[in-house]
């Protein structure tokens, strides 16, 4: 992984501490809301429903005390498609490169299962881990306090877990306890990243994804899945003149004519409706007005291709 020494130091380096963190787990664990809750800013998006995350999204929460380098991973899923292939190699990647992981899970769903706990694909695919893993057990808002001990306790039976932090990530209850566990897993005492940044990524990935959030959020069934956005031209107006709006033109991408239909809907309203709310948020997110232009384009089973999947940036 790329590091950003910076000159600066911390302001007490003999109690600093550093280090790197992925977050990973089942889709709809809660993995972005916990990474968004403990940084403060809606870094990654976040929408009721599974495989939002696609690429891994890099989170610096820097204290006093602490700089923890987060990880964002996709949900962990058996692969259908190529792009889904490239989800999990992201999964890989992360834990492969990091001092601890938090694996998150859902409290309520795991409560309510009734396949046993061994069969769970998250904990299959972490068993051989070398990494501390941490559990942190999401969503404990949905059930009574006393199913989230019971839990726990079956928990504990099935693997050696470091820690096991119950949480609720939509409220930040208990964030902080997790954050004091990570503590100690981290190895470094100076800066990884200027204290100063929240992430790495260039201002073009989180407008796409603010966008792509708004198709998740706007439409059901196969559309956000078949779905893409691309940044197009990103034009800086307001570097020559601060009172100019920048313009963003943004490409949908989906995979069939009907979907592009749907996508545009009745007079241009469904597509209407993705691009006010996007504006919205971009313009929040990079605290300047914008001028956002959406259109959409097909691209033939690109989730199967590899150049269509390059070409968006998938490794
Ligand atoms: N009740 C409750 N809902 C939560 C909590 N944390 C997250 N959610 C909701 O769970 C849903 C999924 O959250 P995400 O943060 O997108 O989950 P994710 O693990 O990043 O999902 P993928 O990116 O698809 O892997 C959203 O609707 C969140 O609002 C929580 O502590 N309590
Ligand atoms: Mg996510």
């Amino acid at each position: 992984m790329e590091e950003e020494i910076t000159d600066q130091l911390p302001v007490n380096p003999q109690n600093f501490k550093s280090g790197f963190v992925s977050i990973i787990g089942e889709p709809n664990a809660g993995k972005s809301t916990l990474l968004n809750s403990i940084l403060g800013e809606r870094l990654s998006i976040v929408t009721p429903k599974p495989q939002t995350t696609r690429k891994r999204i890099l989170g610096i929460h820097t204290t006093e005390e602490t700089q923890i380098v987060f990880l964002d991973t996709p949900g962990m899923i058996k692969p259908r498609y190529k792009l889904h292939e490239s989800m999990i190699e992201s999964i890989r990647l992360s834990t492969s490169e990091t001092d601890a992981i938090v694996l998150m899970m859902d409290s309520e769903k795991l409560y309510h299962k009734t396949e046993s706990l061994e069969q769970n694909l998250a904990f299959k695919l972490v068993k051989d881990l070398q990494t501390p893993l941490i559990l942190a057990l999401n969503k404990i808002d949905l059930i009574k306090k006393e199913d989230v001990l019971a839990l726990i306790d079956r928990l504990k039976t099935i693997y050696n877990f470091a820690e096991i932090v119950p949480l609720s990530a939509i409220s930040g209850f208990n964030t902080s306890e997790l954050l004091k566990a990570l503590r100690a897993y981290l190895p470094g005492n100076t800066y990884f990243y200027s204290p100063d940044i929240l992430s790495t990524a260039p201002e073009r990935f989180f407008v796409s994804e603010l966008v792509r959030e708004k198709v998740f959020n706007f439409f059901s069934q196969e559309i956000p899945y078949s779905s893409e956005v691309i940044v197009e031209e990103f034009k800086e107006n307001h570097l020559e003149d601060p009172s100019r709006k920048d313009l963003i033109r943004c490409a949908i991408i989906v995979e069939t004519e009907s979907q592009k239909k749907i996508l545009i809907g009745k007079e241009g309203r469904a597509i209407k409706r993705v691009g006010q709310s996007a504006r919205r948020d971009i313009e929040a997110f990079l605290g300047r007005k914008i001028f956002l232009e959406l259109f959409v384009k097909v691209r033939e089973n690109w989730r199967d291709k590899t150049n269509a999947l390059k070409s968006f940036g998938y490794k």
